[in-house]
């Protein structure tokens, strides 16, 4: 690709419409952005210059629709969904939105015209990464959904400065490096300075003559909109994606101080705006953090609750006043996990104390307005609040929350006698602990909500056996399942171009991009030896195109012909990193072991591991130490590296996934049983033809059943064993296998450095740290973890056999397309129809 080149853009006309989607026109127009909205030397014509000429093109069309569709919206006043999440992980906006128009092929004409690749173009692009995993990227894929379905929805997110912190590996292990994914600009996003709402924190509750309570006093923000158009596929409907930032306005700069020389305390509230919007989840293990955490969360909800009545007012010019039991036949409230809880007393507090409603109607309309999915059972990700805190940055909403709770136990008194002695358990403040009195999040937006669903099957059954069992006898039908699903554009069509000609070939038809179902029609063909051939050698190419991004961000060779095993997630203990990585361990001992006649009959394979540790779990980051020091050793040792390899796949994110998973043949998803509550990268894999050995854990459970028991390497403990396994444990009632002796024995004896693994090794004994041995179980699923993985190798020396399971996998992926799951909760849940631009 040129480097520079010099007056190229002025090379083509600009276009006589910035929406012809001719390629003639659109590098016109491509050519008038590099002219007219300049932000680079007009001399530089480079590509990165070319990728936001194209994508400020790109966006031309995007604006278009997005106007057209909130005009629509306007006009017709559907039932809309806002859907409240403090992370999206969007990835790169351009390949997705010249896909989901329609206009890939005549872009990718376009940019030829002035000598680039669109695909090298798009590689410019920084992934927005405004989430931390599944989560974020879940709001990601339900938006395009949600655009797709032509559903009236909006999502409502923050705009973190710093994303997701850049991974780097050094001899120590991961440092982490802020991304500044806005360094120039995104070219997707839209100021929008009319769209402006103040945001108070701190100050005190003041008692009106009337008898009526109002926040005063403390200080007030500004949150200033950034909308995000997100186009559907093959539809003129466009969605917003709103993004809030935190602001001071003039009048809070002091100019008498600054003049003074004061230059710091001039300018305070501008400070600590900017710390809102600073930086994704902050470290919260300083009572700083946790309070700029809440601050967080609480200028989310906010900001976008005050837009939604103020879109609720605008688009019915009588809805000023009296209509208020209208607002929930309007909108609907998604909350994404207990992060958003907040809009619950805010909603109530906007209703009572601005709009003037009693407790008894505003409590009606929250209520009917307001869902909450919970995405894990860990406890130490259930969300508790210090009240100590909450009463000082929000005093109003303490005593909402306080009045909430009464009124909930009451209510249980009357008209539940039988959950008295559960009411403990269930309240929503725990004041049991007198120095640290704390607001239970999930309890309080169980109370408060009209539905609370989980993200699987199991783990739904799970919420309402265990977590949330005694709510179910106050309200049976309050709780759903919606099993999570992933965009089939981004997760396939786009990302694995090889394999979907195939399957359109196949299927003689492009439709399965959104009805995914279309996908069982693969099943007759799964035996085809014409199939075959085209299937492998689609699965070659993505393998070598994988091989060489390794090549590039590790130096590490890879052999394309070795099955390539993957596992890619955040480093968590209970995804068992550490499971994998003892399996890669004894798999190198026994290597070790055998004569060189032994090997020629060893399956060889490559094993990659990527996800980033949160910055202060220091086991997490123990194990990215130990893959790359295990690497190091393996891929270094000429008698064994032909046959395994051991690669950390460094800064694991979207863009890094898009490449990794076409390539893979084997994924492991291995959490201890009942601990992941879905997992959505494993639904990516299992369409893209890969096969999964895993636990029966969240949507694992699932996959399973679709693609068939024949085509899913099931290992490890089932979830309602769990709890007896650890007691065994506490009890001394459990023998380890010697292959799980021999495999830490190795790691032990200084293999793999002298780093010290104790503590690591320490955590997977009758007695760690926590005093909970072997807490996730790694000892006792070990064998069969190693069991399972022989089934592999043999299975892979099979070629046929291996590409079947391959196709069936894909064959079976249809229930997870985040189009059903938008569908499921658009008609069950928020009671919204489709309304689709004309
Ligand atoms: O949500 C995903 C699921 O597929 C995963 O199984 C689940 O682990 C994930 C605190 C979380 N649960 N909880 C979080 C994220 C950020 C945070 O600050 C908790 N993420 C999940 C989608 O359903």
């Amino acid at each position: 690709m040129p480097e520079s080149k010099c007056g190229a853009a002025e090379k083509v006309k600009p276009a006589a419409s910035p929406l012809s989607e001719k390629p003639s026109d659109i590098a016109g127009n491509i050519s008038y952005h590099a002219t007219y909205s300049p932000h680079f030397s007009p001399l530089e014509f480079g590509p990165e210059q070319a990728f936001y000429a194209t994508a400020e093109s790109v966006r031309d069309q995007l604006i278009q629709r997005w106007n057209d569709t909130y005009v629509h919206f306007h006009k017709t006043d559907p039932k809309q969904t806002y859907y409240l999440s403090m992370e999206y992980l969007q990835g790169r906006a351009l390949t997705n939105a010249v896909g989901n128009l329609g206009i890939t092929g005549a872009y990718a004409e376009a940019v030829k015209k002035f000598g680039y690749e669109l695909e090298a173009l798009a590689g410019q692009e920084k992934d927005a990464a405004l989430g931390n995993g599944g989560l974020g990227r879940l709001a990601s894929c339900f938006l395009d959904s949600m655009a797709t379905l032509n559903l009236p929805a909006w999502g409502y997110g923050l705009r973190y400065r710093y994303g997701l912190f850049k991974q780097h590996i050094s001899k120590e292990g991961q440092e982490e490096i802020a991304e500044d994914w806005l360094d120039k600009f995104s070219p997707w996003e839209i100021p929008r300075h009319d769209v402006v709402f103040p945001v108070r924190f701190f100050g005190h509750v003041e008692i009106l003559p009337d008898g009526s309570r109002k926040w005063a006093g403390g200080e007030v923000l500004k949150a200033l909109a950034y909308d995000v158009p997100i186009p559907g596929y093959k539809t003129k409907n466009a969605i917003s994606l709103r993004l809030w930032e935190a602001k001071a306005t003039a009048e809070d700069f002091n100019l008498f101080q600054f003049n003074d020389g004061q230059y710091e305390s001039s300018a305070q509230l501008h400070a600590r705006a900017q710390q809102i919007c600073a930086v994704l989840y902050p470290g919260d293990a300083t009572e700083e953090g946790k309070l700029l955490r809440l601050k967080q969360q609480f200028f989310l909800c906010s900001a976008s609750l005050q837009d939604m009545i103020a879109r609720f007012k605008e688009r019915k010019s009588d809805r000023v006043s009296g209509k208020w039991s209208e607002f929930p036949t309007k909108v609907a409230v998604q909350l994404n996990d207990t992060h958003p809880t907040l809009a619950i007393p805010e909603l109530m507090r906007l209703l009572m104390d601005e709009e003037g409603l009693g407790w008894d109607e505003a409590w009606d309309i929250t209520y009917r307005t307001i869902s909450y999915t919970n995405h894990t059972v860990l406890p130490e990700a259930l969300e508790k609040w210090s009240q100590i805190v909450m009463r000082k940055l929000l005093p109003r909403h303490m005593e909402i929350i306080e009045e909430i709770d009464k009124r909930f136990r009451e209510m249980v008194i009357s008209k539940h006698k039988e959950m008295e002695g559960k009411i403990d358990s269930m309240k929503v403040l725990d004041s049991s602990n007198p120095q640290k009195p704390v607001v239970r999040m999930a309890n309080l937006c169980v109370v408060s909500s009209h539905t609370v669903n989980g993200v699987a099957e199991l783990h739904s059954n799970i919420l309402k056996q265990e977590l949330f069992a005694d709510y179910v006898s106050i309200w049976p039908s309050k709780f759903q399942n919606k099993t999570n699903g992933i965009t089939p554009r981004r997760w396939l069509r786009f990302c694995n171009p090889e394999l979907s000609e195939i399957v359109t070939e196949w299927l003689k038809t492009d439709q399965w991009t959104s009805n995914l179902d279309l996908l069982t029609g693969l099943r007759k063909f799964a035996d085809d030896e014409k199939l075959h051939a085209e299937w492998a050698a689609a699965k070659l190419a993505c393998k070598k195109r994988l091989a060489k991004h390794v090549l590039d961000v590790t130096g590490v060779t890879i052999d394309p012909t070795s099955l390539f095993d993957i596992q890619i997630k955040r480093i968590h203990e209970y995804k068992r990193q550490l499971l994998n990585i003892l399996g890669a361990v004894y798999r190198y001992k026994k290597l070790k072991e055998m004569s060189a006649e032994e090997k020629q009959k060893v399956t060889p394979r490559t094993v990659m591991i990527g996800g980033k540790a949160f910055a202060t779990y220091t086991n997490a980051k123990r194990i990215v130490k130990l893959v790359n020091d295990v690497g190091a050793v393996v891929n270094n040792d000429p008698e064994v590296n032909k046959y395994l390899k051991v690669v950390f796949i460094p800064n694991y994110n979207v863009s890094v996934a898009e490449v990794l998973i076409p390539g893979s043949e084997l994924s492991q998803h291995i959490s201890t049983a009942g601990m992941e509550a879905s997992g959505t990268s494993n639904m990516k894999f299992s369409l893209n033809g890969c096969v999964i050995i895993g636990t029966l854990d969240g949507a694992n459970v699932e996959i399973r059943e679709e693609v068939g028991e024949d085509n899913f390497f099931l290992f490890g403990a089932k979830a309602d064993q769990v709890a007896g396994l650890r007691k065994d444990r506490e009890n001394g009632l459990f023998k380890p296998d010697p292959r799980f002796e021999e495999a830490k024995q190795l790691i032990r004896s200084g293999a793999f450095g002298s780093y010290n693994y104790e503590p690591l090794l320490d955590s997977l004994e009758g007695n760690s740290g926590f005093g909970r041995g072997d807490y996730f179980l790694v000892g006792y699923d070990f064998p069969g973890y190693i069991d399972a993985q022989d089934r592999v190798d043999a299975a892979y020396k099979d070629k046929k056999k291996w590409i079947k399971m391959s196709i069936l996998n894909t064959a079976g992926s249809g229930k997870f397309s985040s189009d059903r799951t938008i569908a499921q909760y658009a008609k069950e849940i928020w009671d919204i129809k489709a309304s689709p631009v004309a």
